[in-house]
């Protein structure tokens, strides 16, 4: 056996365990430093165009008389969404994560270290549009909601199971479109179902508000 047999050595780097390990670590910062300020923070999920920040918008409306709001909004370029829910007279952060499909912990640290986390009670944050890249990355928060809606075709949960797996609440969004589009929410909510037999579901519209005031009481807002 020559000299570099014997001292050659193997090192296995798990990217995965790295990765996901620094995350896990970050969100558990997160959650020490909202748990310390009392602040209640939502992880919003979802594909492009279920209406997460129309959501944000609807909650915003019902809520800003009761509570100090602040929205993160998770976006690759753009500062639309922010500024459509600082129209209601929130305050907002604008994480753009330029070629990133999430947000991870690591970002919503750097974005809480630069607020005055003792003036708000409530954060809101909403991801970048993806029902895939989100779900694997912790941010530290309470609750991971995600919305999906009656315009993206009845297959979503099926073909995207891993979201509702990592998920606290699911929202069925446009609800107002149901007739129209004849679609059939009782069989989506049963695909949900078949993944998480005991997530909670919630029917709404957030353009008419119907369901709005019964998610409100259900996230103990
Ligand atoms: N009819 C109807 N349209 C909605 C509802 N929620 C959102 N929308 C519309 O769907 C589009 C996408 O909504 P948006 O909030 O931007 O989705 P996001 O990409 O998930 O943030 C917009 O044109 C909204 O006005 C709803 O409950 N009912
Ligand atoms: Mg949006």
């Amino acid at each position: 056996m020559t000299k570099q047999q014997k001292e050659s050595k193997t090192v296995n780097i798990d990217i995965r365990k790295d990765l996901f390990g620094a995350n896990e670590n970050a969100a558990a910062i997160n959650a020490e430093t909202l748990k310390k300020h009392g602040v209640i923070a939502f992880d919003i999920m979802g594909s492009v165009g279920t209406g997460k920040t129309q959501l944000i918008e609807a909650l915003c409306e019902h809520l800003r008389g009761k509570y100090r709001i602040l929205m993160f909004a998770g976006d690759l370029a753009t500062t639309i969404d922010a500024d459509r829910v600082a129209s209601h007279g929130i305050d907002t952060v604008q994480i753009n994560t330029g070629t990133a499909c999430h947000l991870d912990a690591r970002m919503i640290k750097l974005a809480l270290q630069k607020v005055d986390l003792s003036y708000y009670q409530v954060v809101f944050i909403e991801n970048v549009g993806n029902l895939i890249c989100p779900a694997g990355y912790s941010l530290g928060v309470d609750k991971k909601i995600v919305v999906v809606s009656v315009t993206e075709g009845p297959y979503m949960i099926r073909k995207h199971p891993l979201t509702i797996k990592h998920a606290d609440m699911v929202i069925i969004n446009k609800i107002d479109l149901v007739e129209v589009l004849g679609f059939d929410v009782d069989a989506l909510e049963s695909d949900i179902r078949e993944v998480d037999a005991k997530i909670p579901v919630f029917r709404v519209s957030s353009t008419t508000g119907e369901g709005i005031e019964k998610l409100i009481k259900a996230l103990n807002l």
